[in-house]
């Protein structure tokens, strides 16, 4: 049965059509709309899905923020334009009148990179380097999301007690440092309201602030990855999102890795499914696998 697959980013939106051999047709993005209030959202959602959704029998959506009960609440307002709270589950629901389920989108990639792995490990964990810094913990074979859905926001623990203030209201969170908006927000003069994607363009042509600026990312991405297996032990930790895919970016991180400890070493590899992890595991879960 074909599903119907959603990734709201703090970014971008995709949907796509997903088949039973979990294959990708007729993908689409558009740029998500910031705006606090969620008509926007709801507006550009419909837009997005509107020419995909007569083939379909079912919802899958993966999406930034926190999902409770159906509902996207943000841990970092900031990464959706303020926007709070959104009823993802609702919204789709009338707009398909179909049977819709609704993940976090770092939950939902670290099960379609789990299943990538095809049992070769048991423990796992996924971090999307992109609009935020978000993660998605499969212990023991079972994806944890928690009872609040908070499970797995590795972003928001802590890289730098003198850091930034994070959106999210702590300070000096991973996320505040790594992410394409913490790289973006950090940039001064020649730099300074560039995004992180033209950020890296400018380190690539010998820029050294935009070399600091992905180095201060890398190094804070890798510190993560050694926090994350001691708290998990994970045999492998995936990486995503449009910086972490970014070229060069992983060799730097695994530079950064292999200067901690050795207990803290972790085989780190890129998304198998590149930026369609987060469709594809919701497509999964949605079906139940
Ligand atoms: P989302 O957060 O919506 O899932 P992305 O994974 O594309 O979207 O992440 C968006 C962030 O990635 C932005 O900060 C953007 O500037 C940055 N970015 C996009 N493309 C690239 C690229 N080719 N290289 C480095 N950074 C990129
Ligand atoms: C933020 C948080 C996470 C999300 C992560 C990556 C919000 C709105 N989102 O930490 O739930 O998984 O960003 O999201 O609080 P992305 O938009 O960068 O893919
Ligand atoms: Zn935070």
């Amino acid at each position: 049965m074909t599903t119907l697959a959603i990734d709201i980013g703090g970014t971008k939106l995709a949907a796509a059509l997903v088949d039973s051999n979990l294959r990708i047709r007729e993908r689409r993005e558009l740029p998500t709309p910031a705006s606090k209030t969620p008509d926007a959202l709801r507006a550009a959602l419909q837009a997005l899905i509107a020419p995909l959704q007569e083939q379909v029998k079912r919802v899958a959506i993966a999406s930034t923020g926190i999902i409770r009960e159906g509902s996207l609440l943000a841990l970092n307002p900031h990464n959706l334009g303020g926007l709070l709270h959104f009823p993802l589950l609702q919204t789709l629901k009338d707009l398909t009148g179909l049977p819709t389920l609704a993940v976090n989108d770092a939950q939902a990639a670290a099960w379609a990179e789990y299943h990538a792995l095809g049992g070769e490990y048991r423990d796992m964990v996924f971090i999307t380097v992109s609009t935020g810094v978000g993660g998605g913990v499969v212990s023991a074979g079972k994806l944890l999301t928690g009872v609040g859905g908070l499970a797995g926001h590795l972003g928001h623990t802590l890289a730098d007690p003198h850091g930034p203030v994070c959106g999210c209201g702590r300070v000096g969170c991973v996320e505040a440092i790594a992410s394409g908006r913490g790289i973006a927000a950090a940039a001064e003069g020649a730099l300074a309201g560039c995004d992180a994607k033209t950020i890296f363009s400018r380190a690539g042509q010998g820029d050294e602030q935009a070399s600091r600026l992905i180095h201060r990312s890398a190094r804070t991405l890798a510190r993560l990855v050694a926090d994350v297996k001691a708290m998990t032990d994970c045999q492998c930790a995936v990486i995503g999102g449009s910086v972490g895919l970014a070229e060069g970016y992983l060799a730097l991180v695994e530079h950064y890795l292999a200067q901690e400890p050795a207990a803290y070493h972790v085989e780190l590899l890129a998304a198998h499914y590149r930026h369609d992890a987060g469709l594809l595991g919701a497509a999964l879960l949605a079906r139940g696998e």
